[in-house]
């Protein structure tokens, strides 16, 4: 069975929602719960709910969309992704893969009414899904909603999250109930937080997340697709350093106990140990940092920063970030800094389903697509569902290889194609 996506359809959808952003001009802010994330829920739920679907929002802000073109009470077919994005980023982080499985539903939509025979020829339904905080802008820990809905994370989890003001998930969930009420229905206000957050996915015959590459491979190599077969894990931890402060102009060099320039030190060693991995697919980064009180005349006193490691496999991770560990409280000790090292958060490294890779490995052969099999230094939600369903990605190439940036693009003509091959690869799973 074949489907035709609307391109130009597509293209104006991400056109849309691009501009639900706090920095116009300098990539797009869409946090959670935020402002522009009730703009783009707003959209995308007109839309489906307007194609006649049934819209179901978790107290987590979740939301599972299910059209019914199937078997009633069958198996379904999923689709999407995340539609926040970090500080400054790019355009189509997430926001692709939603857009992506909302041309699905909609071309199914005008399929099914055409000729409503085909529903008796589907043997699963399809199912849209939006993840709330992939990003982990807010609390600083990725998969955030697919962590609830996978059961990683669970009630007491939404007062252990907090922002970087303090303020815990549950405490911001709760402020949604204080919006306007025309910005209220793009929420689940009234959801308790308390008991089971997970959802029942034993009826999902498959998932699959359709995402730009994020990295230079597919561009490199005059690619238009990625098949996904194994997502890096990856582990956070904040370190806090503690020095003395003093007056930047009166403490000479020789009695400073300055918890900034340790930090630098401590960056920097991280960089070198990262890139000493023979395999050179270990990543280390050190994202963000904080020094107080920041102030050009005044010796740092305390410095927190993140330390993100990642690699495919998670002996490696550990074993890396143990000898991180280890050797930045050497250091802290050298220097005379006090140093806490915390746990942050952490997901494992997960291979898909073979059985979607070879099913798209195939039709991609057959249609002549350019395709590489290939692994994912990004995390993606589709690790959260895959412990629960065959799960599979679709990459298309990012120019560059940018993302989490303001330059992050992907060539129109890739976008389409990507959405058109995950457009065929939900029929086949439907069928
Ligand atoms: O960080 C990641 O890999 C994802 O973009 N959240
Ligand atoms: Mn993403
Ligand atoms: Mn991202």
């Amino acid at each position: 069975m074949d489907m035709k996506i609307d391109g130009d359809r597509l293209l104006k959808t991400l056109d849309t929602l691009k501009t639900y952003t706090d920095t116009p001009g300098a990539g797009v802010t869409r946090f959670s719960y935020g402002r522009q994330d009730v703009r783009a829920r707003k959209y995308i739920l007109e839309r489906v709910k307007a194609a006649g679907c049934s819209v179901c929002i978790d107290p987590v802000q979740n939301i599972r969309i299910s059209p019914s073109f199937g078997p009633a009470g069958g198996k379904s077919v999923m689709a999407g992704s995340h539609i926040d994005s970090v500080r400054n980023g790019g355009w189509l982080d997430g926001i692709y893969g939603v857009c992506g499985a909302l041309e699905v539903m909609e071309t199914l939509s005008e399929a099914v009414a055409k000729d409503p025979s085909l529903k008796d020829r589907f043997t699963a339904n399809y199912e849209m899904v939006i993840f709330a905080e992939e990003e982990g802008s807010l609390f600083g820990s990725c998969m955030t909603g697919s962590k609830f809905i996978s059961g990683i994370y669970d009630e007491k989890d939404p007062d252990l999250l907090k922002n970087d003001e303090g303020l815990s998930m549950r405490q911001i969930l709760e402020g949604l109930k204080d919006l306007p009420e025309e910005d209220r229905q793009v929420y689940d206000t009234g959801g308790s937080l308390a008991g089971d957050l997970t959802w029942d996915l034993a009826s999902v015959r498959t998932m699959i997340e359709l995402h730009i590459e994020q990295g230079p491979v597919l561009d490199r190599e005059g690619l238009s697709l990625g098949i996904v077969d194994s997502i890096f894990g990856m582990r956070v931890v904040e370190v806090e350093f503690s020095g003395v402060g003093n007056h930047a102009g009166a403490t000479p060099m020789r009695e400073r106990r300055d918890a900034l320039t340790a930090a630098a030190s401590a960056i920097l060693l991280v960089e070198d140990m990262a890139k000493s991995d023979g395999e050179h697919r270990s990543v280390a980064t050190c994202g963000k940092i904080e020094v107080f009180p920041g102030c050009s005349n005044v010796i740092p006193e305390k410095v927190r920063f993140t330390v993100e490691v990642r690699d495919r496999d998670e002996k490696k991770i550990d074993d890396l970030m143990d000898r991180i560990i280890d050797r930045i409280h050497a250091l802290a000790q050298e220097r005379h800094i006090s140093c806490v090292v915390t746990e942050h958060s952490r997901s494992s490294p997960l291979h898909l389903s073979r059985r979607v890779i070879t099913s798209m490995e195939t039709r991609a052969r057959e249609a002549g697509i350019p395709f590489k099999v290939m692994d994912s230094g990004a995390v993606h939600d589709a690790c959260m569902i895959a412990r629960h369903c065959d799960t599979g990605m679709i990459f298309v190439p990012s120019i560059d290889g940018r993302s989490h940036v303001p330059q992050e693009d992907t060539h129109p003509r890739d976008l389409i194609a990507g959405a058109q091959f995950l457009m065929d690869t939900i029929l086949a799973e439907m069928s």
